[in-house]
């Protein structure tokens, strides 16, 4: 057993591979790409990259529908450009973790095709099947991109379950050859030398539909004890598990010291807080600041010494943070080193979501510019329930997926350097104004900044270590907290909203040493200006 945390003091940084560099001018980004990039990413200071799949799959869900685990897909390179870039990343201390998606797999995976053969096939019982009549579903379930969570097969009179689209059939974590199979491709990897894993959807592995039970199903932590002990546990590996269903008492048990299920879980309470109670994403509703605060003070003081939080305001799921809870137009640099600032102080391991580092944005697209799945969806499914074409138009600015999945903005050239071909997905049109080129040399760039947040985090044990003390909780505009440990307290105050605001803690005094803030000079008298956020070093 490993006790080597090397993933405590980490800073990881995500990568969708189709949108980050395309090597070869066919629109699509790929592994050679991003081989072509590691100096950029060593020069920012990550530690790990968190690769999106890129096994091979038809690509009905961008990749999280793998048909063959042991191959990567020919859009994004070979197996040789895999092995290559795990031996180059290693070359700038960058270690490569690959997105396992264990949960359902492509219906065009060999297992599928074979399962949907016969009954009595031997790889049926890898998928999860219901006896029934044609248009007459085993339950009401429905799936994560509409529709039912039941597709018809007539040559076998079944149902087969799936909680995503029709082409990701769910895998029956029941069936012990199949868990057997995917530990054995599981050490294949851990033998070509990667660094780890992120596991997708890893609370629903355990559903029981029978009993409408998806997430945190009854075997759920038995199927990750044994997970872990016949694969990660052989190695020096950093997981994280995506866990929508998870509280602070079951992330616990996912990153228990003890090293039984994983290193870390994604949790998202704090990313759900704009939306209605009770209903989906698309539903906006303003940010509830105080619970925000509440959320995160909760998770820090609860994982302390026992357990281990992850840090992130963006993924490939997600919108652009800077557009959603800062300010893209009047204050975009300010609100976008705000909220690196707010995060990166917390105790965790922080992600930072390709093009986060540069303030990158929403987009607003005409509706056949957008490619992803769920967003496409949407819009037919909200237009039939007769919601206006405003309406949608204005949820899918705000939480379309494909807002996080436009170009990498390397510079203000054509496609912003992403492609000498066609884009798979159009560049977002600011590319000209925020790009890499312009920010890597200025220390005063969201770039600088985030680069700056990770050197730290590296230098000061308080990071990782430090114990969480919430200020100045009812502050409607300000997010101010402590980390402490023997040798250093560090401050962080952040004003979250877009005008000037009084500093609830006062003037800063001559004891207070600035670590990172995010205007030129620093802050004077006992106001802080629109966004304005420092973090300190006190004696
Ligand atoms: O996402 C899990 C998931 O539940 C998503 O459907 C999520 O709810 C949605 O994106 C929010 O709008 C993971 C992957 O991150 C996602 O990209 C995949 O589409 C999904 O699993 C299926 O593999
Ligand atoms: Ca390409």
């Amino acid at each position: 057993k490993s006790q080597n945390k090397w993933w405590k003091s980490a800073v990881i940084y995500q990568i969708y591979p189709r949108s980050f560099a395309d090597s070869n001018g066919d629109g699509i980004g790929d592994l050679q790409g991003i081989i072509s990039k590691l100096d950029y990413l060593e020069n920012l200071g990550i530690d790990a990259v968190w690769l999106s799949p890129v096994c091979r799959s038809p690509q009905d869900d961008n990749g999280y529908d793998i048909s063959d685990y042991q191959d990567i897909d020919p859009m994004f390179g070979t197996l040789a450009d895999m092995e290559t870039l795990i031996e180059e990343a290693g070359k700038h201390h960058i270690r490569i973790i690959m997105d396992l998606v264990l949960n359902h797999s492509s219906d065009e995976h060999r297992w599928f095709q074979e399962a949907k053969k016969s009954r009595d096939n031997p790889y049926h019982d890898y998928y999860v099947w219901r006896d029934g009549t044609e248009g007459t579903f085993p339950n009401d379930m429905r799936a994560a991109f509409g529709g039912p969570a039941w597709e018809w097969v007539p040559e076998l009179g079944q149902y087969y379950f799936h909680q995503f689209s029709v082409k990701q059939p769910d895998l029956n974590w029941e069936n012990p050859k199949l868990r057997r199979e995917i530990y054995d491709m599981i050490n294949w990897w851990i033998g070509k030398g990667v660094g780890g894993f992120r596991l997708d959807v890893i609370d629903q592995i355990a559903k029981e539909p029978d009993k409408r039970i998806t997430g945190n199903g009854p075997r759920l932590h038995e199927f990750l004890r044994e997970l872990s002990r016949e694969t990660f546990q052989k190695a020096d590996l950093v997981t994280v598990g995506e866990a929508w269903g998870a509280d602070t008492e079951l992330a616990k048990l996912y990153s228990n010291p003890d090293n039984s299920e994983l290193s870390m879980v994604f949790q998202f309470e704090h990313i759900c807080l704009d939306q209605e109670a009770g209903k989906e994403k698309w539903d906006l509703a303003p940010l509830p600041f105080l619970k925000l605060k509440e959320v995160f003070e909760r998770w820090q003081t609860q994982l302390y010494g026992k357990g281990w939080n992850s840090l992130f305001w963006n993924n490939h799921d997600l919108p652009r943070i800077v557009s959603r809870w800062g300010n893209d137009r009047k204050y975009r640099v300010e609100s976008a080193k705000m909220l690196a600032i707010l995060l990166h102080g917390l105790q965790g391991t922080p992600y930072i979501y390709q093009g986060e580092e540069l303030g990158m944005t929403n987009v607003r697209y005409e509706m056949e510019d957008y490619r992803d799945i769920e967003t496409l969806n949407l819009y037919r499914e909200r237009l039939e329930k007769g919601y206006t074409e405003a309406e949608i138009m204005r949820s899918i600015y705000a939480k379309s997926r494909d807002n996080a999945r436009t170009p990498m903005q390397w510079n203000d050239g054509e496609n912003a350097g992403f492609t000498v071909g066609k884009p798979w997905i159009k560049v977002n049109p600011n590319y000209r104004e925020i790009n890499a080129a312009g920010q890597i040399s200025d220390a005063n760039s969201v770039f600088g900044c985030y680069r700056e947040l990770i050197r730290l985090r590296k230098k000061y044990p308080v990071y990782a270590e430090g114990e969480f003390r919430m200020l100045c909780r009812e502050d409607e505009n300000v997010f101010a907290y402590l980390r402490e440990d023997e040798e250093y307290q560090l401050l962080v105050i952040c004003n979250f909203h877009d005008g000037t605001v009084q500093n609830p803690l006062g003037e800063p005094d001559a004891g207070m040493k600035l670590l990172v803030g995010n205007y030129p000079e620093a802050c004077r008298g006992a106001v802080l200006r629109p966004y304005e956020a420092g973090m300190y070093l006190l004696d």
